[in-house]
């Protein structure tokens, strides 16, 4: 008997806005906009390609309500590319794609099955031998155990589940539908076709629970390698393989700075990285470059910051490899001897002396937010949702490293002050 091929794919957040994207000139901004329509396009051509006997999709195939129409015909287009090669569909919404979240719709080609909301549904690819289960989300958040309403595998067809879960919680992200493998294991199905967690990850392999992954990363929390499931059956015997589609690649390489004597050294430093970076197969690459080490120009480069950046971006337009998109140049060097001493005279010392008076009351604001300075946090909080500052990783943990920051750049003002005052005598 010939494999049965099945391609799985989930959480493909077609058109999700990539928030916080630093859109600087010579940026590969269209690139990385389009990633997620690009990714769903090279998904299709691996189905044809590979003459795949059906695609599932696990939720998530949009990323919430649709713009304009246009998200919902670019979908229709590319389904119907698989319409035409006779691959039929069968797919289930996710959280973000939930009934509730749709206010647009469109009809999808006839080789298309969406399984319901209201209760499990099953819809039997007949000349294949193949059952597949699954149940839509009516609304965003969905707490309850989907999957225990699914039906009894079908003993004589190969059953498979198609769910949107967190399964236990335990891989993080929101926790909606949540059930165990376990009871996944008792519905005797062949294979589970997952979605939600973002994260390639195969649960088990007897029987095959697996979460492909999305699409497509669209932030650096999402790097690596993305893409989606095949899996291959012989009989009951099924394998998987991932197959990588994505069409951005998110990195977040670091750059040793250790021993570097001055800021041109650790420029060419980022250069090397940046390099290898845009090496990986001609696919664009959105980096977040992470500068660490020991380096006595540590207070040089904190107290320029936006042209270390930008100056970064500039090494990554002549790389000649892949686009490079520079999203974020991040400080975390340390000085090479301590910046500053508190027992040490002139200037740095007196600055220092004045910054450990600081130290405690800061830490109290941070340790204090509960309470205390509540409408603090709850202007954070906002704040937040108003600059998607989670996307650009910057967390509380980074206020003591904006103190020394500060300390470096009122140092290095202080000094020019006092060199321009001395030189005017
Ligand atoms: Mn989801």
């Amino acid at each position: 008997m010939d494999d049965l091929r099945l391609l799985h794919a989930a959480d493909l957040h077609v058109d999700s806005p990539m928030r916080g994207l630093a859109a600087y000139d010579g940026a590969p901004v269209d690139e990385v906009r389009s990633a997620t329509r690009r990714a769903l396009s090279a998904l299709v051509d691996e189905a044809v390609r590979r003459s795949v006997h059906a695609v599932l999709l696990a939720g998530d195939l949009y990323d919430g309500t649709w713009r304009d129409f246009n998200t919902g015909l670019f979908v229709a287009s590319e389904l119907a590319r698989l319409h035409d090669a006779g691959i039929p569909v069968v797919l289930v919404h996710g959280n973000h794609d939930a009934e509730s979240q749709l206010t647009r719709r469109l009809r999808l080609p006839p080789n298309v099955t969406v399984l319901g909301s209201s209760a499990p549904e099953t819809t039997l690819l007949d000349d294949l031998g193949v059952a597949v289960h699954g149940q839509s989300y009516p609304t965003r958040a969905v707490v309850d155990d989907l999957a225990a309403g699914y039906p009894e595998a079908d003993p004589g067809l190969l059953n498979v589940g198609l769910l949107h879960t967190c399964l236990d919680g335990t891989l993080g992200h929101q926790p909606y539908a949540p059930c165990s493998t376990r009871a996944l294991r008792a519905k005797r199905y062949d294979y589970w076709a997952l979605g939600h967690v973002h994260e390639h990850r195969v649960v088990e392999r007897d029987p095959l629970i697996v979460f492909p992954g999305n699409l497509q990363g669209r932030h650096v929390r999402e790097a690596g390698p993305k893409g989606a499931v095949l899996a291959t059956f012989r009989g009951r015997q099924g394998s998987v393989e991932q197959l990588v589609v994505d069409q951005v690649r998110w990195e977040q390489p670091e750059v040793d700075c250790t021993g570097a004597s001055d800021v041109d050294e650790v420029l060419d430093r980022c250069r090397s990285v940046l390099e290898v970076a845009a090496d990986v197969d001609r696919r664009c690459v959105a980096v977040r470059l992470v500068l660490g080490g020991t380096t006595r120009c540590d207070a040089a480069l904190r107290s320029r910051q936006e042209w270390l950046t930008a100056e970064v971006r500039a090494a990554s337009l002549a790389t000649g490899g892949a686009p490079l998109l520079v999203e974020q140049v991040v400080l975390a060097t340390a000085p090479a001897r301590p910046l500053l001493d508190p027992g040490g005279g002139g200037l740095g010392g007196e600055l220092a002396r004045v910054l450990d008076e600081l130290r405690p009351s800061l830490a109290a604001v941070v340790a204090d937010e509960a309470g205390r300075l509540a409408p603090l946090a709850s202007l954070r909080a906002q704040l937040r949702a108003l600059c998607d500052l989670e996307a650009t990783g910057l967390g509380d943990e980074a206020l003591p490293g904006l103190l020394d920051d500060a300390a470096a750049l009122l140092l290095e003002r202080l000094a020019a002050a006092a060199e321009g005052r001395s030189r005017a005598h």
